[in-house]
């Protein structure tokens, strides 16, 4: 009871707090899907519901008793223990229900982890196992963890199953780096606790409800080429979020009309003699979506352009919003250009 009461606490504490930080401009509003995805949602205004926004729609689904193994099945990857161990542990003692040997790590987690859960120096070097494991040294032997960041980053956001354990599920947070080991649905409200942001019935509107979307909707993306230089993206009927773009200016204006993408190129080259990261070549590959293209002397084209049209008939997208694009549409993807 004692324990309800304090999470119920710190949910309101670190709700109201975020809550200022996340109430953007209305302009901003329809990025917030990208902004927030992999992150957990406290909607403040309905009894603190628990939201997870997934990390390649930007869809939200509902975190309840019931639901919440399935939507982290459906958004995790399979991870192998060499490759956990590159991925920094949460280590925070209000995570914990129950530990043995009491070095600051629950019982299943040293479990997972495999070390000794009723030993609060695993290799007996006089370093306790939580010690080792926050400042990244092997809790089993000599030397440091082969922690790797960018691994990390790129897996941030997502659910990870151990799949040479017993499925043990974990949530990599892509607002600290740090791995948290999910037991039971307790584990995840304590996690979302420590880690959700708060937010109001307004915002949240602008970040679609998966369970209202038909799991057959097709991709598709339009952009308004006029004065609001947007792309808007879509499953089926619904719009999912949007980017500000900079489409082609007056005198090189970008074709209007109905287009599929055709290719897709990491980098690709222009004849202007400059790179386009994330191309994305539309009608017979003569113009398409890219990021804010780079210079060969790496000179990046400023991101105040975005918003207005002044390229030469390619749509540029902002550092993210391009990659996120690039990731999200397919080969055959349709987009209207109006
Ligand atoms: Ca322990
Ligand atoms: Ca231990
Ligand atoms: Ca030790």
């Amino acid at each position: 009871m004692q324990k309800n009461k304090k999470t119920i606490f710190t949910f309101l504490i670190f709700s109201l707090f975020s809550l200022i930080f996340i109430f953007p401009r209305p302009s901003l509003a329809s990025s917030l899907p990208f902004e927030l995805r992999g992150q957990f949602l406290i909607q403040v205004e309905n009894k603190g519901q628990a939201w997870y926004v997934d990390k390649h729609n930007g869809l939200r689904h509902i975190l309840s008793q019931n639901s919440f193994l399935e939507v982290a099945r459906q958004n995790s990857l399979g991870i192998s223990n060499n490759d956990l161990k590159k991925i920094p542990l949460a280590v925070d003692s209000r995570l914990i229900k129950i530990d043995s040997d009491n070095d600051g790590l629950d019982d299943r987690l040293e479990k997972a982890i495999g070390i000794n859960y009723s030993n609060l120096d695993s290799d007996g070097d006089s370093h306790s196992d939580s010690l080792e494991i926050k400042n990244h040294y092997d809790p089993l032997g000599p030397g440091r963890l082969p922690i790797d960041l960018n691994f990390t980053k790129k897996l941030a956001g997502k659910f990870l199953l151990q799949v040479e354990g017993k499925g043990e599920l974990w949530y990599l947070s892509p607002k600290d780096n740090l791995l948290y080991y999910v037991g039971d649905y307790e584990d995840l409200l304590k996690i979302i606790s420590i880690l959700g942001l708060g937010i109001n019935n307004e915002n949240i509107s602008f970040i679609a409800d998966a369970s209202l979307i038909s799991k057959n909707s097709l991709k598709n993306v339009k952009v308004d080429v006029g004065p609001s230089q947007r792309v808007y993206y879509y499953l089926g009927e619904t719009q999912i979020g949007s980017f500000p773009v900079s489409a082609g200016k007056a005198s090189m204006p970008t074709p209007k009309g109905n287009f599929k993408i055709i290719n897709k190129y990491p980098k690709a080259w222009s004849s202007y003699g400059l790179w386009m990261p994330y191309w994305l070549g539309m009608g017979t590959g003569r113009f398409g979506f890219h990021e804010l293209p780079i210079w060969p002397s790496g000179y990046r084209e400023g991101e105040n352009h975005l918003g207005i049209a002044v390229s030469h008939g390619c749509i540029r997208l902002g550092i993210g919003p391009a990659e996120f694009l690039y990731n999200w549409v397919e080969v055959g993807t349709p987009v209207v250009i109006y």
